[in-house]
């Protein structure tokens, strides 16, 4: 099944191990990113943020602040009313209540770290300085900390307008599941916790606007993940046509959704800029980004499982709070992360009767956002804990008990308790192939040898779909403001016979530059070095949105490939009155065209110069720009899947988690560039691991984040994660022009679970079970030392 294996059956570009494009420049420090933009007169801005949860804002009193040197504006929510409208995240589902996304808080603070005052000098430091002289009164209101204190009738209203902390309810249910689970043979149960995280990306947030004023222009160079969608929203809140407003991604240090949402820092800058008719710029430090960049993953989930006697699970019913923060965020919604949890929670498995109940809550923290995988990793890792603690239960090798439940490969299309569709997917294949490689009866027996020398050794499987490439039937999240089931590429061949690929899609770590460019290559028949390609900039094509939720494959790959095979037509008109023979005779490879069987050829240069420059060649009416704009909605999508396989050992002495190998097998469809889908599964998996063992982001009972640097929010470095194995299951799918799958958010999505297994597996003889992520040094210790004691 590697794909190695097969290229040379394969045509040449799509499927070929072509190493990235952008890394020269990005490893030798030439990348673009928008901090290093330096424009003239450029200010700079400093926020001062709110230090109180949960707070009136009594007075403020900027006098000072005002008089200090270098300061040109000073701005608080009451100045913006009427400047930028306010946006609301909306939403088709009942039961959700939005909150408007404004620049500056209004009246009241909701978490420590919102923006309440911003100050615009000559240099940050200036900026920094007046920030100091801000006296803010503010009167302390109840905090809201506590997700469950927080549904109670009788707690404190974050929002008392709405009338309830609860932003959103939501039941998917299919047959009956209580008197299935009444009628279970064997129940498993339990309440499982995934602690809050942060998408930390190394590039902190940063934008720079600047303002022409003689074409009343705007440009926001921004390190966002949606450009396309930020230059939408902006049109909308600064009242501003969208040729008057470009958005440009430059290069963005990683984003893992938590730059894929608008941000109240980011429309001041925007505003500024134009209010003040002078470049504007303000980058974040890895405080203010610890503490207002969303966050993700923060679940309770309460779930039950139920099998028959022959080990069939027949019902599986959950409940889910999650926790959103303070406001619903811009453009996903509050509903995003906790419905998908809910959404995905049956998972790979046939589990007839299905009740899934979940409320988003808010609480006195920055709102919850997309974060790599958005609900998956908590839905996996409370449906894969769950199969395992059956296993045991049933006395039975897990691998044989998901086997038996995963919904087999005749068994597709096939809908899922919560109603989505799996396309043809690759359960049961993924498994076999990672046990296979892993040499898993092998390591089972390791194990056993382990065990009787009393070493703490543990294998731990997880398996999972994902919903990738998402097109305009089922939109990311249903009701939103803006439409994110379709991409657009733009296609031009210059009269140097270059090809530009221009797709809407704003790729922060993901190899776009060479994977489009093998995509156009494959279609067009041109070589890759005549080939640029421009992402994450809202002026390239007429509508763009971004990179999220693993469709850029899908979705710019598709638009691509239409645009492709459109110009490749006009390549072979215009080359058919050139070479005089018929279209049928032309061949296209290497950027040259032949006549079949002949020594008659020409280079795209030569045939670019003849239309555009030698007006005589082609009979006028037939000349045609060489250039061609598609865009492609896959109009469900379809699912990518793989199971991961995690080995570790726990020293009896320290407690110390060793990774000692980690192993997935995946199938994200056709793959354009195997290297860089092994890239995003390493990279996916780190993150995974951080989930499982380490990150957790920790406000204290008045809503301080203690966890505000990168010496308290810990992350795996490469000697906490080890090297990892990837093997293709190379599945085409049916549904996707070009039978790509997404694949980018996947490593995060199955290593919670994995690891979280393994370390259940280790500790089996103390009849330890983990249900609470990440299992931190201090939680793994408890767990130990309470189970010894019993
Ligand atoms: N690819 C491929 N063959 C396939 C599928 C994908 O070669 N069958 C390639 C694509 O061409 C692309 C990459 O793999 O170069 C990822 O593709 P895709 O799955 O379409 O995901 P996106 O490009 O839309 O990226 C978004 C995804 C998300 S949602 C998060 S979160 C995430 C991730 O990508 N954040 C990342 N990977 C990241 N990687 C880095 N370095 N930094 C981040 O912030
Ligand atoms: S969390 Mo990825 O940006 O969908």
């Amino acid at each position: 099944h590697n794909v190695g294996d097969d290229l040379a059956t394969r045509p040449k570009m799509v499927g070929a191990r072509v190493r990235r494009t952008e890394d020269p420049r990005l490893l030798t420090g030439n990348g673009n990113y928008v901090d290093d933009r330096q424009s003239a007169g450029m200010l700079h801005v400093a926020f001062r943020r709110s230090d109180h949860s949960h707070a009136r804002i009594v007075s403020i009193n900027c006098e000072a602040a005002r008089r200090s040197p270098g300061v040109i504006g000073i701005f608080t929510g009451a100045d913006l009313e009427g400047r930028i409208k306010p946006l609301i995240a909306t939403s088709r589902m009942a039961n959700y209540h939005a909150t408007p996304l404004v620049a500056l808080a209004q009246g009241k603070v909701r978490y420590v770290g919102e923006p309440v005052v911003a100050v615009v000098a000559e240099s940050r430091y200036l900026a920094e300085d007046a920030i100091e002289l801000i006296e803010i009164d503010f009167e302390a209101l109840p905090v809201v900390i506590d997700p469950e204190a927080a549904v109670q009738p009788d707690s404190p209203l974050l929002h008392k307008e709405i009338g309830t902390n609860v932003l959103l309810s939501r039941e998917f249910k299919r047959g009956d599941v209580d008197a299935e689970m009444e009628n279970a043979v064997v129940r498993v149960s339990g309440r499982f916790r995934m602690r809050r995280k942060t998408p930390l990306a190394m590039e902190n947030r940063s934008y720079v606007a600047e303002y022409s004023a003689g074409q009343d222009a705007l440009t926001l160079y921004s390190a966002t993940q949606i450009p396309g969608i930020i230059r939408d929203a902006l049109s909308e809140a600064l009242d501003m046509p969208g040729n008057r407003l470009r958005v440009i991604a430059p290069d963005v240090g990683g984003g893992f959704g938590g730059k894929a949402s608008l941000y109240p820092e980011e429309l001041f800058v925007t505003f500024a800029a134009r209010h003040l008719g002078r470049a504007v710029k303000w980058t974040s430090d890895r405080l203010e980004d610890l503490a207002s960049t969303s966050q993700g993953f923060d679940e309770i989930i309460d779930a039950e499982l139920g099998f028959d006697k022959a080990g069939f699970a027949v019902a599986l019913r959950a409940d889910v709070i999650g926790d959103v923060g303070a406001y619903s965020i811009y453009p996903w919604t509050a509903v995003l992360e906790p419905v998908q949890v809910v959404s995905f929670l049956p998972g790979p498995y046939k589990i007839q009767h299905y009740r899934g109940r979940v409320r988003g809550v808010a609480t006195s923290k920055p709102p919850m956002g997309p974060y790599r995988g958005v609900g998956r990793p908590a839905s996996t890792f409370v449906t894969e804990r769950l199969m395992d603690m059956a296993a045991r239960k049933f006395n039975v090798d897990p691998k044989l008990l998901r086997l038996k439940n995963m919904i087999q490969p005749d068994e597709f299309p096939h809908k899922i308790g919560s109603g989505i569709v799996w396309d043809q997917c690759s359960f049961t294949e993924c498994l076999e192939a990672a046990c296979e490689r892993i040499g898993y009866a092998t390591l089972r027996e390791r194990q056993a040898q382990a065990r009787a020398e009393g070493r703490w050794f543990g294998i731990g499987m997880a398996c999972y779909a994902e919903l990738t490439g998402i097109g305009s039937r089922i939109s990311v999240a249903p009701g939103m403001p803006i439409n994110t089931g379709t991409e657009t590429a733009k296609i031009l061949i210059d009269s140097t016979g270059a090809v530009t690929v221009a797709v809407g899609t704003a790729a922060h770590g993901q190899g776009h530059e060479t994977t489009f460019a093998q995509v156009v290559a494959e279609h067009l028949g041109a070589r890759l070095q005549d080939i640029r390609v421009i992402h994450g900039d809202s002026a390239a094509v007429p509508n763009a949105t971004g990179s999220y939720a693993s469709r850029s494959a899908v979705l710019a790959g598709g638009a691509a490939t239409l645009a492709a095979q459109d110009v490749k037509e006009k390549v072979l008109r215009a080359a058919s009155h050139l070479l005089e023979a018929s279209v049928a005779d032309l061949t296209i490879e290497d950027g040259r065209i032949a006549v079949a069987g002949t020594d008659r050829a020409m280079t795209f240069r030569e045939l670019a110069r003849a239309v555009y420059s030698e007006m005589g060649r082609i009979p006028s009416d037939q000349r045609e720009e060489l250039s061609s704009t598609k865009t492609y909605d896959p109009v469900f999508g379809t699912a990518a899947t793989a199971a991961h396989v995690a080995v570790l050992e726990i020293d009896p002495e320290t407690y110390q988690v060793k990774l000692e190998r980690f192993l997935v097998a995946e199938d994200c469809g056709k793959l354009i560039n195997p290297m860089i889908v092994d890239g995003q599964v390493h990279g996916g998996v780190a993150q995974g691991i951080g989930a499982a063992l380490y990150e957790e982001v920790i406000y204290n009972d008045e809503g301080q984040n203690v966890t505000a640097s990168l010496v308290d929010y810990v992350v795996p470095s490469a000697s906490e994660v080890p090297s990892i194995d990837v093997v293709h299951i190379e599945a085409a799918s049916k549904t996707t022009l070009g039978g790509f799958r997404g694949m980018g958010e996947g490593g995060t999505i199955g290593a919670p679970a994995a690891v979280a297994n393994a370390i259940s597996d280790a500790l089996a003889s103390l009849n330890i079970d983990v249900f609470e992520l990440p299992v931190t040094p201090e939680r793994l210790f408890r767990l130990i030392e309470n189970a010894k004691a019993h």
